[in-house]
């Protein structure tokens, strides 16, 4: 049986031992009407919240040929035959089952290579309570999902890395329940990310499923952090939700300073209010956070807030008004020994330990947004984030519903992890090829970011410019609208040196602090190779490109930072060099099986020098 779609209507034919061949407009073209505005915009701080976990154990099948949206049986109502001559060819059972949160690549083998559609089922027991609201949340689903409560549609949410929830008060029952979701992770061409990507595309529900309950009216939203410029001043800001939420009083306490404070809420819900305060200031070197509390009548919703200020002055970043140096490493949200997306908390003390272990005090999460366990354990660890949407290379710049998915997909990231202190940097996009339609299209979402959170800094990875006689120059239209202009720059291996690495200049035509947010090459681990040989996939040549790039890098005025691409070994879909890359792209500082090369010890020789000098003498490094 294969399926077709049309313009939201699915056309049938029928395949071998199928159905009569058929053309039809599906139920589904309604279930679609609605599906494609069902979700709503998420509650955040959800660790906060009252909240059961559907994560464990789902049931799937596997739908190369999206045969589940057929009318008759779809797969969304897991029917079971009625009498003996009744044909239902699916089933879902314990025989076949992901772990979530979790990609399915990872958990069959079958599924290694796979893109398209995945059905996944799980069946819940609920014990309503009346009373309160119900929400069912999704940190992330790869790419697009479809959710059916008991068989009725919820709506879909296309970004496959953002959370988007669904109100399911009512709906879901006292008792048993059925839920399925459809996910696909088939790639497109108006999609953000669009076809050609440097990254495994993990597909799957990556995130956690939860059931989030609140009271009538819940806070939605409470932000808090420094108000732009200032080292003393706080300000909050509510959003709240339901039937009581104009002139709802809403207490918030920072009990470590003493604060405590009413606000009521206007007609919207919304209320805003600032504090003063003697701040013990989020910083790398002394991470503090506060317990935070925000109180109706009805929920107390508790965070852990840093306060700090991040600010572009001339060509310097200055975190709470001192220059920082970003002693960063890019990364992936991966595990590479288990050739699987990191899943939450203990993965992502991992990679951040691993950076912590480099002498980082600045991690690039390249090219989408990770679990929220990322921000959140920076937050406790003490390092400066960059989060980026993956508005990747070529993407469809003229079309105005790509368009809309990137500045959903920013508009959720920034969302969610607003209250993050570790976030300094929002990115809207890594290497676009300088077009017109390009830079409008960045530009409008440079401006969301600042309209959505005026407190941090917003940037782009820039392609290498142009590079003649020894001089690199960056003369990129969108610099004009970032904060901090950065640049991924591949001297050594996808460009030779042009002479000595001391002679090499950098012309960057707008003043602004400037970023190296990716340079490097690839070296198998235990091979040494030539230090000379970039085709000799060898650790020596890595370290030595890396010691070259220092060597130049360092005598940048206007640099403010490096990220070194990467921190481990990823698994590449275009990497086809058997011998030394067999399916993996070997810029890590780390091998796919976690032991370090050489490079390791030179970026790390590197940041203790930088750290030292950041300290200033005599001082005792954390
Ligand atoms: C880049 C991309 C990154 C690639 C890297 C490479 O410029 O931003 O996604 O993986 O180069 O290794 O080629």
């Amino acid at each position: 049986m294969i399926e077709v779609r049309k313009h939201g209507q699915r056309t049938m034919e029928a395949g071998r031992g199928g159905m009569k061949r058929t053309t039809f407009i599906l139920i589904a073209a309604v279930f679609l009407a609605g599906a494609e505005s069902g979700a709503q915009s998420f509650m955040t701080d959800v660790p906060g919240r009252v909240v059961t976990s559907l994560n464990g154990k789902w049931q799937y099948l596997v739908d190369i040929r999206e045969a589940g949206y057929n009318t008759r049986a779809p797969f969304y109502k897991n029917l079971t035959p009625s009498s003996d001559g009744d044909l239902i060819e699916y089933k879902f059972t314990d025989q076949q089952t992901l772990d979530l949160p979790g990609d399915w690549n990872s958990q069959s083998e079958r599924l290694d290579l796979y893109e398209g559609l995945v059905w996944y089922k799980r069946d819940f027991t609920y014990a309503v309570h009346p009373g309160r609201r119900l929400f069912l949340y999704f940190g992330a689903a790869n790419s697009k999902a479809e959710v059916w409560l008991n068989g009725q549609p919820l709506g879909s949410h296309e970004g496959g890395f953002t959370p988007f929830q669904f109100e399911v008060t009512g709906k879901v029952q006292d008792g048993p329940n059925l839920l399925v979701v459809a996910v696909n992770d088939r790639r497109a061409a108006d999609a953000i990310p669009a076809l050609q990507y440097d990254w495994w595309n993990y597909g799957g529900l990556t995130g956690d499923v939860l059931l989030i309950e609140a009271p009538e009216t819940f806070i939605d939203q409470a932000r808090m952090g420094l108000v732009k410029g200032s080292l003393a001043e706080a300000e909050v800001s509510l959003e709240l939700d339901g039937p009581a939420k104009a002139g709802k009083i809403v207490t918030v306490m920072v009990p470590e300073l003493s604060f405590k404070r009413t606000v009521s809420t206007d007609a919207a819900g919304k209320a805003a209010l600032r504090f003063t305060g003697r701040f013990r200031l989020w910083s790398p070197s002394d991470p503090h956070l506060y317990d935070v509390a925000f109180s109706t009548d009805e929920e107390t919703l508790r965070d852990r807030v840093g306060f700090r200020s991040i600010e572009a002055k001339g060509e310097r970043i200055l975190l709470n008004g001192r220059p920082v140096f970003l002693r960063g490493i890019c990364m992936h949200e991966e595990v590479p020994q288990r050739r699987s997306r990191a899943n939450g908390e203990a993965d992502a003390r991992l990679l951040l330990g691993w950076a912590k272990e480099l002498g980082c005090n600045f991690v690039r999460l390249a090219h989408y947004p990770y679990h929220e366990s990322f921000p959140r354990l920076a937050d406790e660890m003490g390092l400066l984030v960059w989060e980026e949407i993956p508005v990747y290379q070529r993407i469809d710049f003229e079309n105005p519903k790509t368009l809309d998915v990137a500045r959903n997909m920013l508009g959720e990231l920034i969302r969610r992890d607003a209250n993050r202190a570790s976030v300094i940097i929002w990115s809207v996009g890594n290497e676009t090829p300088i077009a017109p339609a390009r830079t409008k299209f960045l530009m409008t979402l440079a401006e969301d970011a600042r309209r959505a959170d005026g407190t941090r800094l917003v940037s782009a990875a820039l392609y290498f410019g142009d590079y003649k006689d020894s001089v690199v120059t960056i003369d990129d239209p969108l610099s004009a609208a970032l904060d901090v202009v950065s640049v991924n720059e591949y001297i050594g291996w996808y460009y030779p040196w042009q002479g000595a690495p001391k002679d090499n200049r950098w012309k960057v035509v707008v003043a602004k602090p400037l970023l190296m947010t990716e340079f490097g090459g690839e070296a198998v681990y235990g091979n040494p190779g030539r230090a000379d040989a970039l085709n000799s996939w060898g650790e020596e040549y890595q370290a030595e490109l890396y010691r070259r790039q220092l060597e130049m890098l360092t005598r940048i005025p206007s640099l403010c930072g490096t990220a070194p691409w990467i921190l481990a070994d990823f698994r590449s879909p275009v990497r086809s060099q058997l011998t030394f890359q067999n399916g993996w792209n070997r810029k890590g500082l780390i091998s796919d099986r976690g032991q370090k090369k050489k490079a390791w010890g030179v970026m790390a020789e590197f940041y203790r020098q930088k750290a030292r000098e950041e300290a200033g003498p005599g001082k005792v490094l954390k």
